[in-house]
């Protein structure tokens, strides 16, 4: 595997020379952010990202994400030419060196949760969500805005959006994510990059509003669109893990075996019966998901893509963007060193090439 971490660019708080002392540090998972979603991104501030991270001693080799516009996942009139910037964006980037594009298909909002900085009886904070708080939310009716949602629309873009979805509904989703892969799959084949789709957070509708990248049968059918290693997940156990339905543990062996994960997000929730979850330190012990179990599944299956330890605690009173602080990812990114050497010596004892 290649340990990577992510880094929100210039300006932040977590700096390239931090993020190198983490023992085992490959890979930097950036992303042009001054640009927006839908347009092409100059090579200039793609090599600006390599050219700092080389500087570190680290390797630009992994983006997240190239946004997918609304307009491309309503297959809206703009949607053609945007699917065609979005290929170039692939070609430059492959160019550049990068070996692995995440994106998600999550209509309107990336993840949702009810509170951002829920505190631990240990004074640390993390991200939670409280279905209950949910459910009485009707984002049509009232004036609500959730922690994590794009503050760019206005209510009123939000309202039409979130109606245009409802029509569209999951078939429709599907449809138009289907005209995008067939679009772009053959241009990442020949760029040599892996696009890597990210899970929905959390893997169900909400607000009525489709979101189809939720399950096994979901990834099947995803995975089966286009059947190629360039058509791959980006497999966050803890999107998938805050869905009831998701054996997180056997679907990473799965896919992992044929070699359709391009890109592990690991991290750490604990989910209850009812659906609500709070992310917890990377440790198995400390939330719902065995952790080495998912390590050896990966190490098994000879698994040798890019992995980062996703969203941690704000912990030692650090401040900063919510899930993205550097001591606990740090911490993931240590205890992750440790499960994979472990697995990875149990495997060699397996296959009796001892130590
Ligand atoms: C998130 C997302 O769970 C995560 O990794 O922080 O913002 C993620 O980067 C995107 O959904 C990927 O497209
Ligand atoms: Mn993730």
């Amino acid at each position: 595997m290649k340990l990577s971490f992510r880094w929100y660019g210039e300006s932040d708080p977590v700096s390239l020379r931090y993020i190198s002392q983490i023992p085992n540090m490959h890979s930097v998972v950036s992303a042009v952010y001054d640009v927006k979603p839908g347009e092409v991104w100059p090579m200039e501030s793609i090599l600006k990202i390599r050219e700092a991270s080389e500087k570190h001693g680290l390797v630009f080799d992994v983006v997240e994400s190239v946004p997918v516009p609304e307009e491309i996942k309503l297959g809206a009139e703009k949607a053609t030419e945007y699917t065609e910037n979005y290929c170039e964006n692939i070609r430059r980037l492959g160019k550049a060196g990068v070996k692995c594009i995440t994106y998600n298909f999550m209509p309107v909002f990336d993840w949702t949760r009810t509170d951002l900085a829920f505190e631990a009886p240990d004074g640390s904070t993390s991200l939670v969500m409280d279905v209950d708080e949910l459910k009485g939310l009707d984002p049509l009716k009232e004036d609500i805005s959730l922690p994590g949602w794009d503050q760019s629309y206005t209510k009123e873009e939000i309202r039409g959006l979130i109606e245009a979805y409802r029509t569209l509904g999951e078939e429709g989703l599907w449809k138009n994510l289907e005209s995008f892969l067939k679009k772009i799959i053959p241009v990442a084949e020949e760029a040599g990059v892996r696009m890597a789709i990210h899970p929905d957070d959390p893997p169900y509708p909400i607000f009525g509003i489709p979101r189809i990248i939720t399950d096994e049968t979901n990834l099947d059918r995803m995975l089966a669109i286009a059947d190629s290693p360039a058509n791959s997940l980006c497999f966050c156990t803890g999107s998938l893990g805050s869905g009831l339905q998701n054996n997180v543990e056997e679907m990473v062996g799965k896919y992992a075996k044929r070699d359709r994960i391009a890109f592990m997000h690991i991290r750490q929730v604990k989910l209850s019966p009812d659906g609500s979850f709070a992310e917890k330190g990377h440790i198995s012990s400390a939330g719902s998901m065995d952790m080495y179990r998912i390590v050896k599944a990966l190490v098994d299956a000879g698994f040798d893509g890019y992995v980062r330890p996703d969203h941690g605690r704000m912990i030692f009173g650090e401040t900063g963007k919510p899930g993205y602080g550097l001591y606990d990812r740090a911490l993931g990114a240590a205890y992750l060193n440790g499960l994979f050497e472990a697995a990875e010596k149990e495997k060699r004892k397996e296959e009796g090439k001892g130590q």
